[in-house]
């Protein structure tokens, strides 16, 4: 749902006013505890963070996607970490709960999403299905009133502070690909589950990923998200979604870049002026800000289609496509601006250079959004 322009205005405002008080200064620490405080979350999840995207009767702000990416513009001008809290519960960990779930799974489990009191996690990849996400091996196998889950799971965001997964699973296994996949709304306390240890990242550290182990796991069949056999299609839907999103990210995050650029230029001062002055500084300035025009341009105009209704399979892969590899560019041109002080730790630019390299990879490789950009473009025929 649109909200009205003055609300919007003042939600952005309020989000705006929270990175640079509360989060910017939290940054260096943040990533040097691999961990973001207890009472920042608190604070998320009182400003309606975690409920951005679920709908006004489960609790939540209900969002169109445009104002969700006008939100996490704001949100990328400080570490991603932040957002990766309560990323999941508007993104991808609660989006195929709002759009296949029924009545009595959302009411059971929409409210706590939408507080943020239950965290959720989205279970696709898996040791061999990365990129090839039909190619889930984790087997849910129906047995009287359950479904019975074994297998692993890879680099899933949150899984240890998750209430609720979202689990892709192959209960056909006579049918090859997506289509003998089924999703499945897993708690998370159910006896047989197991999460390992956080990765170590090259960046974005306070956020964390986890493997996770099924052994057993009887799922009810109430469970079962939408139809057997769907769980392929739900994934992919929930990523079209997620993809707007992780490219709104990467807007916010190369803006923040620049501004940081613009502020360095300014009052460096080499050769006896200001970097700024110098038209070698300026054209890296100039298309850093062309590409964040474009990338922004990009995300809003796919955000509002996806709000029309329209099919955006094509338009959200463009727009994480072209933001994930342009605040690569934007990033990259940041430290080379900032020179040695790029490189060292005390700015921040290296920290948000290394954190920004996973939008390239996660939901969906560059590679990945180039098959589906092909794919769509010939479909459409042009
Ligand atoms: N919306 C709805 N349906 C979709 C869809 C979408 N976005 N994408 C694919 N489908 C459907 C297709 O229409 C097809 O349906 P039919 O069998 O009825 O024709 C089915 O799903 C299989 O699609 P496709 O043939 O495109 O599947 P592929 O195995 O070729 O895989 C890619 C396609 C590579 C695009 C997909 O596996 C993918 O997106 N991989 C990356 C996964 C990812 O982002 N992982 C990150 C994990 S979360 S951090």
């Amino acid at each position: 749902m649109a909200l009205d322009a003055e609300t919007r205005d003042q939600l952005v405002d309020t989000v705006r006013r929270f990175v640079s008080e509360r989060l910017r200064p939290l940054e260096a620490s943040v990533a040097e505890a691999n961990e973001v405080p207890a009472g920042i979350i608190g604070e998320m999840r009182d400003l309606g963070l975690f409920g951005l995207s679920i709908p006004e009767e489960y609790g939540g702000l209900d969002l169109s996607m445009e104002d969700e990416c006008l939100v996490i513009f704001e949100m990328g001008r400080t570490s991603p970490a932040f957002r990766s809290e309560f990323g999941t519960n508007v993104g991808i960990g609660s989006q195929g709960l709002v759009m296949f779930g029924n009545d009595d799974q959302k009411a059971r489990w929409l409210p706590g999403i939408a507080a943020g009191t239950t965290v959720t996690s989205f279970a696709l990849t898996e040791p061999e299905a990365g990129s090839d996400s039909a190619a889930v091996q984790t087997r849910a196998i129906l047995d009287g009133d359950a479904y019975v889950l074994n297998g692993s799971k890879r680099y899933i965001t949150n899984a240890a502070k998750a209430g609720l997964f979202t689990v892709m699973a192959r209960s056909n296994p006579d049918v090859k690909g997506g289509g003998g996949v089924s999703a499945f709304l897993v708690p998370s306390d159910l006896p047989g589950i197991s999460v390992g240890p956080p990765e170590k990242k090259m960046g974005q550290h306070g956020a964390q990923i986890h493997d996770i182990t099924f052994d057993n796991v009887r799922v009810p069949v109430q469970n079962r998200l939408g139809e057997e056999g769907e769980g392929f299609k739900v994934a992919m839907q929930v990523l079209d979604k997620g993809r707007l999103h992780i490219g709104a990210l990467c807007v916010g995050v190369a803006e923040r870049l620049l501004a940081d650029c613009v502020a360095y230029a300014g009052e460096r001062k080499q050769f006896g002026q200001a970097l700024s002055n110098f038209q070698l500084i300026q054209a890296m300035i100039a298309d850093s800000k062309t590409e964040c025009m474009a990338a922004r341009a990009l995300v809003l105009e796919s955000a509002r289609k996806r709000d029309s209704g329209a099919n955006i399979v094509l338009e959200a892969a463009a727009a994480k496509y072209y933001a994930s590899e342009m605040v690569g560019r934007v990033a990259d041109r940041a430290v080379q601006i900032f020179g040695g002080a790029g490189y060292v730790a005390d700015y921040g630019i290296e920290r948000l250079y290394r954190d920004v390299r996973i939008f390239r990879i996660y939901e969906g490789t560059s590679q990945v959004q180039q098959l589906v950009i092909a794919r769509e473009t010939m479909k459409r025929g042009g």
